[in-house]
């Protein structure tokens, strides 16, 4: 079975890690935002791409999720004594990923080329994309600060005020990376990881190209809400104030035309015939990932969902 994941950070790494271990390069690989990129000490910073490789690179921390293992703060430390901006926090190692990067673009390459040239360096052997080789940046419009550049909503807010609209500036006249639509089209299934809907995977189907590649395919998603709640982030809270009770129906509906198949978790049940009434395959199961055991648990799981979907849409 040939699989593509669309992915944003860490939630989206966790289960793009137990499929990567369960499918070989030949038939798995990955279209990640890129909407939370940014420019910050004069280096690009790509942080969703970044999580995903260094998952699969088994270069992550795994307490945040986002950065590198085993880090060290030298350059942040004595940045911060020099009065240099420190809201965003890099490590010495993680640092060398964003300072080759720079190099790379500044040598006129492609980002969907200068990541196959980190993956190799970091032993990352299924393919890894970004969803564009455009810039496309997610603005987040807030009552309380007006329009904020993602990182800044998120990190240097702490994703507190109160949101009244994303925007992806860019995505309309980008297309997609290189090779990903050709990688969609040779799909069996695509699975649309549990990332935050409204930042994470709606920045990819922002750019013409990839909603009318996802028509004829089947398409799964997997919920990143657990009785109502985000497993992290501010997914639960983001759609509170878009006036939409959070809940895992509330994910399959943000994707209703899209869906074949639906994963969420068993503390859910009680909303399975809602989304089966949508013409929704459901799936319950305990979808929390704590360790790599579970990844692999899981992705076992939505590997078969998968393939009993194809069966039956034969
Ligand atoms: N997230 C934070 O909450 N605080 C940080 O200081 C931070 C630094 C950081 C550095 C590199 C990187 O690749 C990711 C980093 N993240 C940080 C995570 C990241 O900003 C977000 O999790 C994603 O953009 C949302 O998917």
């Amino acid at each position: 079975m040939k699989v593509v994941a669309l992915a944003g950070g860490v939630g989206g790494a966790k289960l793009v890690d137990g499929l990567a271990a369960l499918l070989s390069p030949d038939d798995f690989s990955v279209v990640v935002n890129t909407g939370d990129d940014f420019d910050y000490w004069g280096l690009r910073i790509c942080p969703d791409l970044d999580t995903v490789c260094y998952t699969l690179g088994g270069l992550a921390n795994p307490g945040a999720g986002w950065g590198q293992k085993d880090e060290t703060w030298e350059t942040l430390n004595g940045l911060k004594s020099m009065g240099g901006a420190t809201w965003f926090k890099i490590g010495d190692k993680d640092l060398l990923t964003h300072l080759r990067r720079t190099e790379l673009l500044a040598e006129r390459r492609s980002l969907s080329s200068v990541t196959r040239e980190l993956c190799s360096t970091w032993g990352v052997n299924h393919l890894v994309f970004p969803m564009s080789d455009d810039p496309v940046r997610t603005i987040v419009h807030t009552a309380e600060h007006g329009a904020l550049d993602f990182q800044r909503y998120f990190v240097q807010f702490a994703y507190q005020p109160v949101v009244r609209l994303f925007e992806f500036c860019g995505a309309e006249v980008a297309t997609p990376a290189p090779g990903v639509l050709d990688q969609i089209g040779a799909a069996d299934v695509v699975i649309i990881t549990p990332s935050n809907p409204f930042v994470s995977i709606d920045p990819i189907l922002a750019i013409p190209g990839y909603r009318q590649a996802l028509e004829d395919k089947v398409v799964i998603a997997v919920s990143p809400l657990v009785g109502g709640q985000a497993l992290k982030g501010p997914a639960a809270k983001m759609f509170h104030e878009l006036g939409v009770e959070p809940s895992a129906s509330a994910i399959a509906s943000h994707y209703r035309g899209l869906l074949k198949g639906f994963i969420f978790d068993v503390r859910d049940q009680t909303e399975l015939e809602k989304i089966e009434r949508w013409r929704i395959i459901g799936l319950l199961t305990n979808i929390i990932m704590h360790d790599f055991q579970d990844r692999i648990r899981f992705a076992h799981e939505v590997l078969k969902f998968c393939e009993s979907i194809l069966i039956r849409s034969k």
